[in-house]
Parts: structure tokens; sequence; C-alpha cells
């Protein structure tokens, strides 16, 4: 049965990148995903593709409207793991690709009001240039999300995936310093459970900078799986009057179905619901 949750929603990640054997709960075909999402109450699927041309606007417009499922966000990590692109690569022919690519899942996600994560895509420092390259990819996505109503996300990421911004608080300082109004951070509780000092505490300073939550556990399973109090957690997104997703990226372990339901489970015993 669907359920809301009040103005908190629920998002559950679908892959569609077979070798990506990341953080990702379904890898079945869309069809078969989205039914899934739809049968454990997910309210919407945060989608990782290999690209903006892997499946048709309309395909997915249907498979969301038959379902009642909103897309939440769109990964743009293939372009990393399958082509090598980072939109501060230190080759100009690169990162223009790599733009290029970011851009072309904007116009793509837009048509669903899906904001587009900036993950993996932003690359390391390799030197005094990199934060210089950041800044302006950051700027052009943006401005091309902006045109179409909706915010870019910009994702901080622990130590061992990148050394530009691995906390909330530095990150939402660059976003000021630059101007980047219309980027808002990704709050990933498993990047954070490495890097912040207080989980809580940094999502109350972030406050409304935060645009979307990957909601997992210290060790990147499903909430109630390791050793994160999400109490404290959804404590903070409420008090900063946080509306966006909780959406499980997480291992599907110990197989999709139980990890999206216990994440579902997790965030309803915190919440509460409300059936509609
Ligand atoms: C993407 O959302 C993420 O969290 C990264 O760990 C992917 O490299
Ligand atoms: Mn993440």
């Amino acid at each position: 049965m669907k359920t809301k949750t009040h103005s908190i929603k629920t998002a559950v990640t679908l892959s569609q990148v077979p070798e990506a054997g990341g953080p990702f709960v379904f890898h079945s075909p869309l069809p078969v995903a989205f039914a899934k999402a739809a049968e454990l109450g997910f309210d919407a699927v945060e989608l990782f593709l290999p690209g903006p041309y892997f499946v048709s606007v309309e395909q997915v417009e249907s498979l969301a409207t038959i379902h009642g499922l909103e897309i939440a966000a769109l990964g743009t990590g293939a372009g990393m793991l399958r082509q090598g692109l980072s939109i501060t690569d230190p080759s100009e022919e690169i990162r223009e690709k790599a733009i290029h690519f970011v851009l072309s899942m904007i116009d793509f996600g837009a048509h669903f009001k899906a904001p587009v994560i900036l993950g993996s895509m932003q690359g390391k420092s390799t030197g005094p240039d990199s934060i210089g390259h950041l800044v302006s990819g950051l700027h052009q996505c943006s401005a091309a999300a902006k045109a179409h109503g909706v915010p870019f996300l910009y994702e901080p990421l622990n130590r061992y995936e990148t050394n530009f911004f691995n906390r909330l608080g530095g990150a939402t300082q660059f976003l000021k310093e630059h101007g980047l109004d219309n980027v808002a951070l990704l709050a990933d509780l498993f990047h954070m459970n490495i890097e912040e000092t207080d989980l809580a505490a940094a999502i109350r300073e972030a406050g409304p900078h935060i645009g979307h939550v990957h909601y997992a556990d210290s060790n990147r399973q499903a909430m109630g799986f390791g050793h994160t109090d999400p109490k404290q957690v959804i404590a903070a997104l409420q008090d900063i009057s946080y509306s966006g997703y909780l959406s499980a990226e997480i291992y599907p372990l110990p197989d999709p179905e139980t990890a999206a339901s216990q994440t579902i489970s997790s965030i309803r015993s915190l919440l509460g619901t409300e059936k509609i």
C-alpha cells in the first residue's frame, strides 16, 4: 500500500548500469524495478542510467504514471565509470565531454523535473586549476538546470572518492562564495558518517542548502543494518523543514527487496505514516 510520510518523501535507487556493482537497490529492467518500488510503497525512484539516451522520455513518463512514482533525481556516475569523464579533468577535451554528458542528463531530467547529481563526475583536484574547473562546471550545470526550474545537486564525497569537499560545511561555504545559488547539496549519510563529527549538527548547519539525501546506514546498507542513529538525523531534517527525498542509495543486502523494505520501515517508524 502506498503511504505518504509527511513532507519528507521516500525514494529508491534503480541502476541500469550492469558494471556498477555499487550502492544501488534494484538492477532489474525498468518496468520490473518501477513496479517493485511502487509495490513497496516508495514515493519516487532515483535513476542511475548509462546516459541520457538509454531510455526514452516517453517510457520513463509512462512507467512513472502507471506506478504513481516521481523521479527523485538522476545520477551521472556512469559518465565517470564508463567513459572516465570528470568536469575537472586536466584535459580540456575530457572536461568538455563531461559537461556535455551532464548537460544532456539535465535536459533529460527536466522532463520529469528531476534534479541531476554531480557525484563522482566532480573528479579530484590535481593542481591549482582544478577548483576553477569545478566552479566553472557547476556554474554551467546550475544555469542549465535553472532554465528548467530545477536545482542542480552537488554531492560532497568521502576522502577516498574526492579531495574537493568532504563535508557539508565546507561545501556550503564554497557555494556561497561563488554565488552558486541554484546548486543544492546532496547529503549522503554514508559519506557523512566517515567525514562529519556530528551528522545532525552538520544537517542543521547546512539547513536550506540541502536539496537531497542519500539515506544509508554507516556501512552503506539499509538504515537499521549499521550503527547510525536515524532519530537524530530525522529530527535535524525536520528542524530545517527538509521536504525533499530520503533516497536509498545502498547495497542491495541481503537482497534488494529486504534492503528496500527495511528502508521504508525505518522511515515509517520515525515519521509515522499517512495512508492515501
Ligand atoms: C554517488 O551518489 C555517491 O555517493 C558516490 O559514492 C559515487 O561514487
Ligand atoms: Mn551518494
